[in-house]
């Protein structure tokens, strides 16, 4: 009996010390259906811990202080050339990412990673108003200089993104919203500091929920937020401001010391398939670099313009690229803005 006991004890032991592998995933909220994840654990076995972050500082904070905690992070373009930069990501290993060949060329070989070194496209959108039109009738909104208008006081919401914001400013004002030009950066922020005693909520965690919950009526939003916000309540709508809106691409990166760099490439080799591209997209409302999965996309999302913008909605919309040293003057105005 005790030798069966002792038997049985051996040949489960394995079983239960053998250390399930992980990747440890760091990405935006509400950026992930949690099914894609699943499905990914069911056909490798690999758990996937994931965890979220608001903006891009957060993320390079927290990379910068705990390198090795994470295997995949999913920085905005104009933050992959400053990881490169400061060498807190590192080079893949493209024999184990096929998939790469699925997606446009065009989205490849940005300037942030001309070879595509470190990085991989994620997702791409812009960022514009949204109205609830319950409150707000959406004609009268055109611009980004609408949100200084009296009436909408106390009822707007910004995403808490610096870039983001001073974009706004910056092309309320005609500048780029690349400017390099502390006088620039200066006259936007003070035209933002006369918006700011007027906003109700800073958030880029949840932003669509505070339309939702009709706690705002009018605001700066991501494209993939307004698209769930829209189906869910469709008086929630999304403008693309005359002066351009903010477009921007995310990227996969690996970062140095990351724990499971095999399994990393292993997850994203799962997310550039067709098929997993396109639940990407539809899930978050996002559009996808995935040329393949874009054939399989639903044409209700395809033709949705929030989720896929038409291109006269982009004729002025402003890519967000990184400004190197001038990095500086951004962040003093922005400590001002928001009473740091
Ligand atoms: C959505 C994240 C949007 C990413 N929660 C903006 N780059």
């Amino acid at each position: 009996m005790r030798r069966l006991l002792l038997v049985s004890l051996f040949l489960t032991l394995p079983y239960f010390t053998q250390a399930q592998e992980v990747v440890n995933f760091y990405n935006w909220s509400d950026y992930m259906p949690q099914a894609i994840l699943d499905q990914f654990t069911q056909e490798t076995g690999i758990q996937v811990v994931y965890t979220t972050y608001e903006s891009n500082e957060e993320m390079y904070d927290t990379l910068k202080g705990l390198q090795s905690r994470y295997d995949i992070a999913v920085p905005s373009t104009y933050f992959v050339s400053r990881l490169i930069r400061d060498k807190m990501i590192q080079p893949l290993d493209k024999k184990k990412l096929p998939g790469l060949r699925n997606l446009y060329r065009a989205l490849l070989g940005k300037s942030a990673d001309p070879a595509n070194k470190y990085s991989v496209p994620y997702l791409w959108g812009t960022t514009g108003i949204a109205v609830d039109a319950k409150k707000i009738n959406p004609a009268k909104v055109k611009r980004w200089s609408d949100l200084w208008a009296k009436e909408y006081r106390g009822k707007i919401l910004m995403i808490d993104d610096m870039r983001e914001v001073m974009h706004v400013g910056l092309r309320a004002l005609g500048y780029s919203s690349n400017s390099l030009e502390p006088r620039e950066l200066r006259a936007a922020a003070q035209m933002l500091g006369k918006l700011t005693p007027h906003v109700k909520v800073w958030d880029s965690e949840t932003p669509k929920d505070h339309f939702l919950s009709g706690e705002v009526a009018i605001g700066m939003l991501w494209n993939g937020e307004a698209y769930l916000a829209n189906k869910q309540n469709p008086n929630i709508q999304y403008i693309y401001p005359e002066e351009g809106a903010v477009m921007w691409m995310d990227n996969m990166v690996i970062p140095v010391g990351a724990q499971n760099p095999d399994g990393a490439h292993k997850l994203m080799e799962f997310l550039l398939r067709p098929e997993v591209a396109k639940a990407l997209s539809e899930g978050v409302g996002y559009a996808t670099p995935n040329k393949a999965a874009m054939k399989l996309l639903d044409p209700d999302v395809r033709n949705n313009p929030i989720a896929y913008p038409p291109e006269v909605a982009l004729e002025n919309a402003e890519f967000t690229y990184d400004v190197g040293d001038a990095l500086q003057y951004y962040e003093r105005e922005w400590a001002k803005l928001r009473g740091e």
